[in-house]
């Protein structure tokens, strides 16, 4: 075990002596590790990105509030299913450890308890013939999620990383970085530039309305699939983790994200771009899943941004992919050099399929929509 990680683990309250530390290198974001003590109990260590997440410590507190609502909830429910992060303290009372390196930087690490029993999966194709199950599960759980936070007051969140889901921002940063053109690697890329600037109004319609026609509420913002844990044997979601981007958002952030990442046929550095489409059959049992949970409680134009939010959600990840990959990798962590630009490309063709298949999700939704059970509690528009 590396010295730094042992001293960083040392500072922790851990039941047991540390006898392993594994990473994980899921995330594209935080360094995270399993570590295993001598009582048998595990636990997660994660590095927090500090180019990524400027000031920790706001992100800590916004999972402290979060996590200890949705306990005290599930509590009061009775709930023994669903779980949330457990954040392990240090021995002097902190939710952090702030280590300073040998140049004098300061590194933040954090600990929670590890989620035992349950399996995450980057795509649905790992799932073999459970996809459905799951498809549905893990919309029911986000679902379950937003309604648990329903009663949050989101003005104590602070907002983590600012402009994180400001589509026209997110725009103007690419068209910063092929402007500087650091790398000089934005003219290989300009046939789908010019696409992509073509469709920037259409795709800022959420961005527009948000905190007007659609309400603000409390959000995840990073509803990858492998977010969710599943039960290894009932399959339920069981919880949702990675809560660093918990901050007020529009719902169909969550969900068009949540459907992008969980419904593609394939992972999103795929190379081979004839695999990669929306499975639609698994965007209707999530958004069954979904809607099940939080459907009453979604006013009439967020119920009608639904579809088109899945394709701006991919269409965000789309410009940054290629604004990192144009920029010289520094945002994602990037496995080989040309890492970002295979992401890029990949959100780019599911973008493409997306926009083909839009109006058959239109048309799912608004039939699912208009059914009467689904309808009866529903909000009034409150434009
Ligand atoms: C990052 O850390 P991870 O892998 O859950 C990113 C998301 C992207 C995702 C794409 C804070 O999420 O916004 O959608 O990569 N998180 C942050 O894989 O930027
Ligand atoms: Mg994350």
């Amino acid at each position: 075990m590396r010295e730094k990680i042992k001293r960083v683990l040392d500072s922790f309250e851990l039941e047991g002596d540390v006898v392993s530390v594994l990473e994980n290198d899921q995330g594209n974001i935080n360094a995270t590790y399993v570590v295993m003590t001598s009582t048998g109990k595990k636990y997660l260590l994660q590095k927090i990105n500090t180019y990524v997440f400027k000031e920790p410590h706001l992100v800590m507190k916004n999972i402290e509030f979060v996590t200890t609502h949705i306990r005290a909830r599930l509590d009061r429910m009775g709930d023994q299913t669903h779980q949330t992060l457990n954040i392990i303290s240090t021995k002097n009372g902190s939710s952090m450890c702030t280590y300073v390196n040998q140049d004098g930087e300061k590194e933040y690490y954090r600990v929670f308890s590890y989620i035992d029993h349950c399996i995450s999966f980057n795509t649905f194709d790992d799932c073999g013939d459970n996809k459905e199950q799951i498809a549905y599960n893990t919309g029911k759980c986000f679902g379950f999620f937003h309604r648990l936070l329903e009663d949050f007051p989101i003005t104590m969140l602070a907002y983590t990383i600012p402009d994180f889901h400001n589509t026209p921002k997110r725009f103007e940063n690419l068209l910063s970085s092929i402007e500087n053109n650091a790398t000089n690697r934005a003219f290989q890329c300009s046939q789908e530039i010019v696409y992509l600037i073509s469709k920037i109004k259409e795709c800022s319609v959420i961005h527009e309305a948000l905190g007007k026609s659609i309400p603000l509420r409390v959000t995840h913002n990073d509803t990858k699939l492998n977010n969710v844990l599943i039960d290894q044997n009932s399959l339920e979601g069981i919880a949702v983790i990675d809560l660093d981007t918990i901050m007020p958002g529009s719902i169909l952030y969550d969900v068009g994200d949540g459907i992008r990442s969980a419904c593609a046929s394939t992972f999103e550095d795929e190379t081979d771009l004839s695999k990669v489409f929306l499975n639609l059959d698994l965007a209707k049992a999530y958004l069954r899943g979904y809607l099940g949970e939080m459907g009453h409680l979604l006013t009439p134009n967020e119920v009608a941004y639904l579809g088109q939010s899945i394709r701006i959600l991919t269409y965000e990840l789309t410009l940054r992919f290629l604004t990192d990959y144009i920029n010289g990798d520094i945002y994602f962590k990037t496995k080989y050099p040309e890492h970002n630009r295979d992401r890029f490309l990949n959100q780019f063709a599911l973008l493409q399929d997306i926009e083909q298949k839009l109006d058959e999700i239109e048309k799912f939704i608004r039939s699912f929509s208009s059914n009467e059970d689904f309808a009866r509690n529903r909000k009034p528009n409150n434009n």
